[in-house]
């Protein structure tokens, strides 16, 4: 004999309200109003009894059966509410507490004093442009004025790619980025005013002042009528701009193929005001590029006629110059990966 009609409705709104979770809300309603749950088992029972009690049982029943549906509902609403207001407390945001900083990134060293010395031309009427750093023995001796088996080959250390020896047409990493002179002047009518700012490599022992692998940045202008002085003003403005008002700059022979005369340029020493220290040693002077004349065969190597056209080039270390600024005694701690070293600049 199934339960009574209103037992089993007692019980199952006082089972209802004991329960607190959405989840057991399924529970209750497979035990009273499933398939085989105990209300489901009276409405069953009816088929077998006399037509009034059918009925009579069958009305009860069904009201039964409504009231649980709607409690169910209406608890279901509650304990939802329950639940979203315990997560939004659980999660909720205290904008009291001090924010995480978020770690920042900065350039690196070289690249800081490589975009300083571009703007410095820049501002001079100088654009930069860049090229490869593997690159044909063409451009990096070649054109440059220094042939095969020339001495002036011995003054870069090269790490070949293809060496001369096993290839009709040697490949190289650049050993400096006076290639780009070249390249620059085959694609361009003059006048020419370019900075090539670039990675350079070298089969050296490295040591405080060298790197096998460092940047450069090389100059060049050709126009008609560009001189020596041309050379020495927009040098001279350049070490004024990047290591202050004041500084004298001198200039001495040196001899690189390519340019004719050749110099190399120095500033006088800023630690020690020109008197000698351990920084210049003793000298009174640093030196800080190689520069000269563009070499008449290297302007005939691209077309230009040297008789119309006169030009100046240089080339600097930028890691080294900024070791100058910055006091930096070791020029290895620029590629350490130390970020003691690299969270100073
Ligand atoms: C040259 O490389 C010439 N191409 C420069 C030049 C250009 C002269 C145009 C005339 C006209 P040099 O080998 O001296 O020259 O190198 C130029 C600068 O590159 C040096 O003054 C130095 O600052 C930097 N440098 C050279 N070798 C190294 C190295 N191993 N490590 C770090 N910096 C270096």
């Amino acid at each position: 004999m199934p339960d009574d009609v209103e037992t089993i409705k007692n019980e199952a709104l006082k089972e209802l309200e004991s329960i607190g979770e959405v989840k057991r809300l399924d529970e209750w309603r497979v035990a009273y109003l499933g398939r085989s749950g105990r209300l489901t088992a009276v409405l069953r029972t009816l088929g077998a009894l006399p037509l009034e009690e059918r009925r009579a049982l069958g009305q009860r029943a069904n009201e039964a059966k409504t009231a649980l549906e709607e409690a169910l509902a209406q608890r279901e609403g509650v304990i939802r509410e329950q639940e979203m207001a315990q997560s939004v407390a659980a999660g909720r945001i205290d904008v009291t507490l001090p924010g995480r900083s978020a770690p920042l990134g900065r350039l690196h060293p070289s690249t800081q004093m490589v975009r300083e010395i571009c703007d410095a031309f820049v501002t001079m009427g100088f654009q930069v442009v860049e090229g490869p750093e593997v690159e044909w023995d063409y451009y990096n001796f070649e054109a440059l004025n220094i042939p095969k088996d020339h001495p002036a080959r011995d003054m870069w250390d090269t790490l070949w790619i293809t060496p001369p020896s096993e290839s009709e047409r040697p490949m190289l990493l650049r050993t400096h980025t006076s290639p780009m002179q070249v390249r620059v002047m085959e694609k361009t009518r003059p006048p020419v005013r370019v900075v090539v700012p670039g990675k350079c490599y070298r089969y050296e022992a490295t040591d405080a002042t060298h790197e096998s692998q460092f940047y450069q940045i090389e100059g060049l202008a050709v126009d008609e009528n560009i001189t020596f002085a041309d050379l020495k003003g927009t040098l001279y403005q350049f070490a004024q701009r990047i290591f202050g008002q004041g500084r004298k700059v001198r200039f001495r022979c040196d001899y690189f193929p390519f340019v004719e005369p050749g110099v190399d340029m120095s500033i006088d020493c800023f630690f020690c005001e020109g008197s000698g220290c351990r920084i210049c040693k003793d000298s009174g002077w640093i030196e800080i590029m190689g520069a000269g004349m563009v070499h008449p065969n290297v302007l005939r190597k691209v077309g230009y006629d040297p008789e119309v056209y006169t030009g100046f080039a240089f080339g600097m270390g930028p890691e080294r110059i900024a070791m100058l600024k910055y006091g930096i005694d070791d020029i290895r701690l620029f590629y350490a990966n130390d970020l003691r070293f690299l969270r100073q600049f």
